[in-house]
């Protein structure tokens, strides 16, 4: 099966092309496979960058969004114009690395969807310690409210078959920030859908800078879960 990795960007000029280089030559190896850069007219020229190294190349392809701003609705843009039946989401910094796609990738043969996780035990985050505190509450706090199954509902690492995606509401999960990952968890095990996980090491951004703000998307994150929990949230 065709494997569609998508990578949303926003000033990642100095990580992009080495990225896409670099998954390449791991997913080359094993799978047939396309690379979809989804960037937000970045000023850094991301863009520029991105065509101007593989605009000659039929695996990469790349979505320019004008006047549009956001990771979730970037990566929904991602989806909607991929073309694998194994979809894999990412970020396009290095800190999701791509040598732990292949242990993702094998077990996606068992599972509807393989969510990579900090906190398993062969896990781990490399981050300040602000981000990994602040992380590790929200996890908690969403493995309670929830009831996630999962270890990790926010590392934004994940491989999902198309077949299970198709069946959700793409609209009704892919907004916001990073919180997509546990709405995208949420409806997942509504549907019953199997869920692995793989230990993932999450490591500092190569270059650029980071465009999270802990306070805001944090609180962002804890809201939308009790929105979940209380069925305020259109799932
Ligand atoms: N297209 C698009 N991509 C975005 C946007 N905001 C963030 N991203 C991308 O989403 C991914 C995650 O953002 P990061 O800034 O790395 O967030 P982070 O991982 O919490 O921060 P770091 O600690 O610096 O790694 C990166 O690939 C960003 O380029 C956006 O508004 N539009
Ligand atoms: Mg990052």
């Amino acid at each position: 099966m065709m494997v569609s990795v998508i990578l949303p960007t926003y000033n990642e000029r100095d990580n992009i092309v080495e990225l896409v280089e670099c998954l390449s030559g791991v997913l080359g190896r094993d799978h047939s496979f396309e690379i979809v850069v989804v960037d937000d007219n970045s000023p850094d020229g991301t863009a520029g960058a991105v065509e101007g190294r593989f605009q000659n190349s039929d695996a990469v392809r790349l979505i320019r969004r004008n006047g549009q701003r956001g990771l979730a609705t970037a990566v929904r843009r991602g989806i909607e114009e991929s073309r694998g039946g194994i979809i894999v989401l990412m970020d396009a910094d290095f800190s999701h690395s791509p040598g732990d796609l292949p242990a993702m990738l094998a077990l996606v043969d068992r599972y509807d969807l393989v969510n990579g996780s900090r906190y398993l035990p062969a896990g781990g985050f490399q981050g300040s310690l602000r981000a990994r505190t602040s992380s590790w509450m929200i996890n908690w706090f969403l493995r309670i409210l929830l009831r996630l199954p999962t270890t990790d509902s926010t590392s934004g690492f994940v491989a999902i078959r198309r077949s299970l995606l198709e069946k959700l509401s793409v609209q009704n999960i892919f907004y916001g920030y990073g919180d997509f990952h546990f709405r995208l968890l949420v409806n997942a095990g509504r549907l019953e859908a199997s869920i692995g996980e793989v230990p993932v090491v999450h490591q500092f951004r190569r270059g650029g800078w980071a465009k999270t703000r802990l306070f805001r998307d944090g609180w962002g994150y804890i809201w939308s879960a009790v929105k979940i929990r209380f069925g305020l949230e259109r799932l």
